[in-house]
């Protein structure tokens, strides 16, 4: 498969305003695909759409917690636009790194709504389509931290876990389609997460980063694209991926 292996092509990207979706709504246009670009943040859709020029790019509006917003846009999709086959299902966010009894309840409540429910609302209504077209690409975004627990990563590691265990099992109802599903599980990654995660702080998120070579949101980008150009018969269960620098921790133990 050439440069051009996205030709043909209709890929939704959600969370598309920066990091991973940004990155790979780029790529997917670079390799000759057409992509809904989505996200709450307008301006920085209508950035992208200036800075690319391409009308191989829809740009919409979009809010994964509200059904109503979901289905506004895929029923106001031109028919140019209309038969998605691309589902890059990665709009998600972790707030906070508090422990379970001291965390802010509604950070947890919008990491679920965001993670979970937005993810299988997006998957349930685009994926009809693709199997009555019998082809199509699901790439869910999980992370490391579906398989790996942390102090203070409770309902994001939960969340994490569910879009994995979610995306096993679309596998096991799509057999018999030639539609693809994938749970790609990064580790640190630079991007918008932890300036999200510590609400806007620039120094915490920072210091997640600092004396690290962490990965970039293109790197998982093209992480996601050797994926997509692999042969049609070949379906990437889970994909886990990790900078050098970054390794697990032994158990802790409790010696007191
Ligand atoms: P960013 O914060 O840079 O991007 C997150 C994207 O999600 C933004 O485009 C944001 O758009 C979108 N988003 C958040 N909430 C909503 C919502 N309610 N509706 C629609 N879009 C929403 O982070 P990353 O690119 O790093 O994260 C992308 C995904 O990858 C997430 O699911 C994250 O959990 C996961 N991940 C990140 C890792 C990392 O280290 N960076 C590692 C492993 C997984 P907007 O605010 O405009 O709506
Ligand atoms: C993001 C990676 O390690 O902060 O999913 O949970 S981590």
């Amino acid at each position: 498969m050439g440069e051009n292996w996205a030709e043909g092509r209709i890929a939704l990207v959600t969370g598309a305003t920066s990091g991973f979706g940004e990155a790979m709504a780029r790529r997917i246009l670079a390799a000759g695909g057409q992509v809904i670009a989505t996200g709450r943040r307008v301006d920085r859709l209508e950035a992208l759409v200036r800075d690319v020029a391409t009308d191989r790019l829809l740009a919409r509006e979009l809010d994964v917690r509200a059904q109503t917003s979901i289905d506004a846009l895929l029923s106001g999709l031109p028919a140019a636009f209309a038969d998605i086959d691309i589902l890059y299902n990665n709009a998600g966010l972790a707030l906070g790194l508090g422990k379970a009894h001291q965390a802010d309840l509604s950070d947890w409540e919008t990491m679920i709504e965001t993670n979970v429910t937005g993810l299988v609302r997006v998957t349930r209504a685009v994926l009809p389509g693709m199997v009555a077209r019998n082809r199509g690409d699901v790439i869910n975004l999980s992370s490391v931290a579906a398989s790996y627990p942390y102090p203070g990563g409770n309902v994001y590691g939960g969340t994490k876990a569910f879009v994995r265990q979610f995306s096993l099992n679309l596998r096991a109802d799509l057999l018999g389609t030639r539609v693809r599903v994938t749970s790609i599980e990064p580790g640190m990654a630079e991007t918008e997460f932890s300036v999200v995660r510590f609400k806007g702080d620039e120094g915490a998120a920072g210091n997640v980063y600092k004396g690290v070579h962490a990965m970039s949101a293109d790197d998982v980008a093209l992480v996601c694209e050797s994926v997509l150009k692999l042969p049609a018969h070949i379906n990437v269960n889970t994909l886990e991926i990790m900078p050098v620098q970054q390794a697990f921790a032994p158990f802790a133990v409790d010696r007191g």
